[in-house]
């Protein structure tokens, strides 16, 4: 596997063009064919895996992998396991019982396509394939199974109902169109976004043996730069652009979402980013140059366009 060079100047967008690819590449290994009985399950599920997605948390894991000089074979696996669950949560999120959207990853959303009941099977099958993933020994990985299991267990208390994915997702709902403090705000996007980044981080380390001092600092390294990326997607919803985001914008405001933007406006929203990224990245110092695409992925996402 290829390795970035320390340099002055890191270009980012080769680095994340490079790690998508391998991303992209085990990934269609993983799921099964669009010829595979039932094959419509199989259309609905490559259909919005392969429709676009940045693969920002699988990335994250492969960098937290090379910040502490581990094989990226050894997280590859997680890496697919996190698009999956990743591209789940966006199908189920699209859905009219919950966002009711037509759009994602610009093309029509996996309901709109498919119907809702396949939308709603293509979203657990991929949730099941993750975890089939993440149980199974794959060629070169070389874990335990102690670690195996340490891994799904962070990974279902990040998405679960307990300050997890779901936790998130519930409070962001029952929040629609009422008023909210800046407590809840941060309980949802810390949620909702942050606890799938952080799991990204914290698995990657957990199968690189980070010890419990740099597992602890990439923790909190994951939980900031998963609240400033779902801040920044706020600011983007009321400012960026329909053909970057392959979305349709507004949608927040409109329908009396709790976002930053909504509470302390764009200016402030966006230090509020800024300054979390920086947080984020001194976390990072003791991992010392390793850790270089690591902080400049948290520094994209501050920046970031879509
Ligand atoms: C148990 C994982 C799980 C989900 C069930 C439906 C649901 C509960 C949660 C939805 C959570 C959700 C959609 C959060 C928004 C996260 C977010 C900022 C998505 C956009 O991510 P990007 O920008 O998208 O990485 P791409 O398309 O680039 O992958």
């Amino acid at each position: 596997m290829t390795r970035v060079i320390e340099s002055a100047r890191f270009d980012i967008a080769a680095y994340l063009g490079e790690r998508r690819r391998m991303v992209d590449d085990r990934l269609a290994t993983c799921l099964p064919p669009e010829s595979a009985y039932p094959g419509i399950i199989h259309r609905a599920m490559r259909y919005s895996l392969f429709a676009g997605g940045k693969r920002i948390r699988p990335v994250l894991a492969l960098a937290t992998a090379e910040a502490l000089d581990g094989d990226l074979d050894r997280v590859l696996p997680l890496a697919c396991a996190l698009e999956l669950i990743h591209t789940y949560s966006l199908i189920h999120d699209d859905l009219p019982a919950m966002d009711d959207d037509d759009y994602r990853r610009g093309q029509p959303t996996c309901h709109t396509k498919f119907g809702e009941g396949i939308a709603i099977l293509a979203g657990n099958g991929l949730l099941t394939l993750a975890f089939r993933l993440l149980s199974e020994p794959s060629e070169g990985e070389g874990h335990t199974d102690r670690i195996r299991l340490r891994v799904i267990h962070h990974l279902c208390r990040a998405i679960g109902t307990s300050e997890g994915v779901i936790a998130g997702q519930v409070a962001d709902l029952t929040t629609q169109g009422k008023t909210f403090t800046a407590e809840e705000l941060r309980y949802i996007h810390s949620a909702k976004t942050g606890s799938l980044i952080e799991a990204s981080v914290s698995c990657a380390g957990i199968l690189c043996d980070a010890d419990p001092a740099e597992l602890e600092r990439l923790g909190r390294f994951g939980l900031t730069v998963g609240l400033a990326f779902q801040i920044v997607d706020d600011i983007l919803d009321e400012t960026g652009s329909p053909e970057e985001l392959g979305k349709t914008l507004g949608k927040d405001r409109r329908e009396g979402k709790a976002t930053y933007p909504a509470l302390y406006g764009l200016e402030k929203s966006r230090a509020e980013s800024v300054k979390l990224i920086e947080e984020a990245v001194e976390l990072l110092k003791p991992f010392g140059p390793p850790a270089r695409p690591l902080a400049e992925v948290a520094r994209f996402i501050s920046v970031r366009r879509f």
